[in-house]
């Protein structure tokens, strides 16, 4: 063995074996418990960043953990491969999307290869294949058959640097997701998902993902938004037409002093026309419809609203209260149309102080001591309802259900449940996605493309120009077409699908990746789901997690898939920082995946990763923290150099624990304890990096035996605690372990072995007997593990039956502890 370890030599050997091997291969096998790991696939976009390198080898950890423990597993990889990056490069630098993609995606393939990931390569799955967009095709279609797919003209969110509209979950503070633009408003026609029409299951299901962390199940609790409330009937007074609001507070009805409709209400143009209010009303109008959805409600903007000449009649109490519009109302949410309650609502409040409108105060505080003249922020608690007719002295809360009822009785209004989640706007004005497959015929109207003439290929020649209309579009020989119903000239759809619908179902696929006749077979798709563990980041909390489950429930429904949840556990990683601040190309501190592994090699940027941080927390790159990991290794390498000749093939097994004395009886504990304890973090708790320490630690202790030992060592003791360590670090540091394991005189792969057992009786610690005195007398004796700290073992003692009957209705006063031997409580 040479006296160093050469990362770059046995890491490209191993992988190549491995390769050849296809020792990550993996089928159906029924005799097996079935595992599924997956990494969220990346978007091909250049060269691999640290969050990514940080994800997979969390993964690759788990799979190997798994395979190890005698799980078949399944851990696939792919690329997300459409999107506007590719088209953008294009535009910028005139190479087409499909080789920039490709370029790409070899060169992340070559790293994560170099990384030693333990994939199986068969089922790589690219979405931009026709191979895999045939099937994001059909699927479209089946949703189009279920009502699930339909187009209409609405406001939409419009990024103009992309050129593109975006989805709700692809705003985020009211710029694009992508880009950061501002995002503006647009009137067009577009394709939608209904996912507003599983809005209660994917609610309601979330109860199901225990192992999903909290932040992400909340996340997604508040995007549904479900909101309780009455639909009360108000009548424009000039017109008689029925204005209807949305409310949680019926309670509130009496303190209506206004009413406010968004901007974009039908009613809003109808109020105004011929009057003096039309001219000032409708240049209001067109300047708050393009600020994006949620500039306006954000807390920061400021309310403006405009009367609008016209009245309502309250339904309860007959009142005339103004009508306004707002830009703090929504069309999209509810009815488009608010009751104003300023009293008891605080946005409200602001709007009628800014605009002198009258504040009624209809809830009392429980105390009474409420007063309308004294307020200066709108009173949102519960509380007694006042001034409110034959619902005075009722508690608030009681009130919202008597006022509903009453709404109800009278006709006046309904019980309502309102989301605030929309559908989901899937169309993209780009040509880099898979094209939606409709036809429009002028005799037929939209028209599906039968399944049997999918996919609809993507035109390679095209051309891309910056700005302007998506190169689809001005593609003719594309669009032009036969009507597949009638024969007769059609154009087709030229916008393609949101990238998202792409991932939506990219970890079926895995189960079937080369399926012709369908996008997955049932017998693998159902052996294999749902996925075990989901590793990816907290940054797709809404979309991505959020549509696949969506996916996986349509899928389900018609009977496609046994799962109704994709992803039975997730684990969202950390972000990985230089010196507490992002990585980010503008900051200049991006550590080179590339330069790190040519540096110190897989095994040293993979153990430093698992070991810097938990996996959920960020995790700051530091030189000194790699140099350390890869100094752990060659320690490690020393010392099975050191041994190797020694320990031969022999096969002594250890001596039973007994007969060892009592340094390799210790040595020997320690081996098993560790063995349990690195099973146990990694298994339930995620914990790799008190794991890598307490393997640290074992090996820290065999040096010192070595030393105390001078050459004359148990070597079957010593043998035992290598192959643990060996096994151990297999998945952490797969290509050193490898190596090690050879040297230890196996011929087979160390991957292929089972997980290292324990022996729960060596592992078991020494105990002594303490005696417990009370004031100086012998109360007690009890059992505890040799060496117990201070801290726990005067725990121990206090919680002993006996100890706590001597001690009733004493005062502890101190307690003097002499470990492994005598605990004296003093008490008065
Ligand atoms: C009167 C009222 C009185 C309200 C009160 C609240 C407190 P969530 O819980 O999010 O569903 N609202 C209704 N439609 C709206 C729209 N299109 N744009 C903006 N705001 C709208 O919120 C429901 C509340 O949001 C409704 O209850 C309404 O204000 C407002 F003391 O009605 B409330
Ligand atoms: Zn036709």
């Amino acid at each position: 063995m040479e006296e160093r370890y050469n990362f770059k030599t046995v890491e490209s050997k191993w992988q190549k074996d491995w390769a050849e091997k296809e020792l990550y291969r993996v089928e159906i096998d029924p005799r097996r418990p079935k595992y599924y790991c997956l990494e969220m696939f990346p978007y091909p976009s250049g060269t691999l960043h640290m969050g990514h390198l940080r994800v997979y080898t969390i993964g690759d950890l788990l799979a190997r953990f798994k395979r190890m423990k005698g799980f078949n597993v399944l851990h696939p990889m792919g690329w997300d491969a459409f999107g506007l990056p590719a088209e953008n490069a294009a535009i910028e630098h005139g190479i087409h999307p499909a080789s920039w993609t490709a370029r790409n995606i070899a060169n992340i393939k070559r790293q994560m290869q170099a990384l030693g990931v333990s994939y199986d390569w068969r089922r790589e799955v690219n979405t931009c294949q026709p191979d895999y967009y045939r099937w994001t095709q059909w699927l479209f279609l089946l949703f189009y058959r279920r009502g699930l797919a339909y187009r209409k003209k609405a406001a939409v969110n419009w990024c103009p640097a992309c050129a593109t509209v975006l989805a709700n979950e692809q705003v985020e503070d009211g710029r694009c997701w992508r880009c950061d633009s501002v995002v503006t408003r647009k009137e067009l026609e577009q394709w939608f998902l209904r996912i507003t029409a599983y809005a209660d299951r994917l609610l309601e299901d979330l109860a199901l993902l225990d192992r999903w962390p909290e932040r992400v199940r909340v996340m997604q609790e508040n995007w549904i938004g479900r909101s309780e409330g009455v639909e009360a009937d108000f009548k424009a007074e000039a017109t008689g037409e029925t204005i209807t609001v949305f409310t949680t507070r019926a309670d509130t009805l009496f303190g209506v002093t206004y009413m406010v409709l968004a901007p974009e209400h039908p009613l809003v143009e109808r109020l105004v026309a011929g009057t003096p209010y039309e001219t000032p009303v409708k240049e209001f109008v067109e300047r708050t419809r393009t600020l994006g959805e949620l500039a306006r409600t954000s807390l920061e903007t400021e309310k403006e609203g405009l009367f609008t000449g016209a009245y309502a009649i309250n339904p309860v109490n007959g009142e005339r209260i103004p009508i306004w519009v707002a830009n703090y109302v929504l069309m999209e949410y509810g009815t488009g149309a608010v009751m104003g309650v300023p009293a008891h609502d605080q946005r409200d409040f602001e709007f009628a102080v800014k605009y002198g409108l009258p504040i009624r105060l209809v809830i009392q505080r429980p105390d009474g001591g409420l007063m309308l003249e004294e307020m200066t922020e709108a009173y949102v608690d519960p509380g007694v309802m006042v001034n409110s007719g034959p619902f005075d002295g009722l508690d608030s809360r009681e009130g919202i259900q008597k006022v509903a009822d009453y709404l109800e009785a009278t006709g006046k209004g309904r019980r309502t449940v309102n989301y605030r989640i929309r559908d989901w706007l899937i169309s993209r004005q780009r040509y880099w996605g898979a094209p939606i497959p409709i036809v429009y015929c002028q005799g037929c109207g939209t028209v599906p493309v039968p399944e049997d003439r999918l996919p609809v290929l993507l035109p390679p020649d095209v051309e891309f120009l910056p700005g302007g209309p998506s190169p689809l579009a001005r593609a003719e020989d594309f669009v032009k077409t036969a009507c597949p119903s009638c024969g007769g000239p059609a154009r087709r759809e030229t916008d393609t699908m949101d990238t998202f619908i792409c991932s939506s179902w990219y970890f079926l696929r895995y189960a079937s990746p080369r399926e012709t006749a369908g996008p997955f077979t049932r017998e693998e798709v159902n052996y294999w789901m749902p996925v075990d563990q989901y590793v990816g980041g907290i940054e797709h909390a809404v979309l991505h997690l959020l549509y696949s489950r969506f996916f996986t429930k349509v899928l389900h429904d018609a009977g496609l898939v046994e799962a109704v949840e994709p992803f039975s556990s997730l684990l969202a990683q950390g972000m990985v920082t230089k010196d507490g601040a992002k990585m980010s190309k503008s900051k200049g501190n991006v550590v080179s995946t590339d330069e790190i592994m040519e540096t110190y090699g897989a095994d040293a940027a993979r153990l430093f990763i698992l070991f810097a941080a938990p996996p959920e927390r960020d995790l700051d790159w530091s030189d000194r923290g790699i140099q350390g990991a890869a100094r752990f290794l060659q320690r490690v390498w020393r010392l099975m150099a050191h041994y190797r000749d020694r320990l031969g093939g022999d096969g002594q097994a250890p001596l039973a624990d007994t007969a060892l004395a009592g340094r390799e009886r210790e040595l020997r504990r320690l081996t098993h304890r560790t063995v349990k304890k690195v099973t146990e973090d990694i298994e339930g708790r995620f914990n790799f990096n008190t794991a890598i320490s307490a393997i640290m630690e074992l090996v820290n202790a065999l040096y010192l035996y070595r030393e105390e030992a001078g050459g004359r060592e148990n070597l079957a003791v010593v043998k035992e605690a290598l192959e643990k360590v060996t096994l151990m670090l297999a998945p952490m540091v797969p290509h050193l372990a490898e190596e090690l394991w050879r040297a230890l005189g196996n011929r087979e792969s160390v991957h292929l072995q089972a997980w290292p057992e324990f022996d729960p009786e060596a592992a078991r610690a020494e105990e002594v007997t303490v005696v417990i005195q009370v004031n100086g007398r012998v109360r007690d004796r009890i059992q505890v593990p040799l060496g117990l700290g201070e801290e726990a073992l005067r725990e121990a003692v206090l919680s002993q039956e006996k100890v706590r009957a001597h001690l009733a209705g004493r005062k502890v006063v101190k307690v003097i502890t002499v470990p492994d031997k005598l605990v004296n409580v003093v008490a008065r």
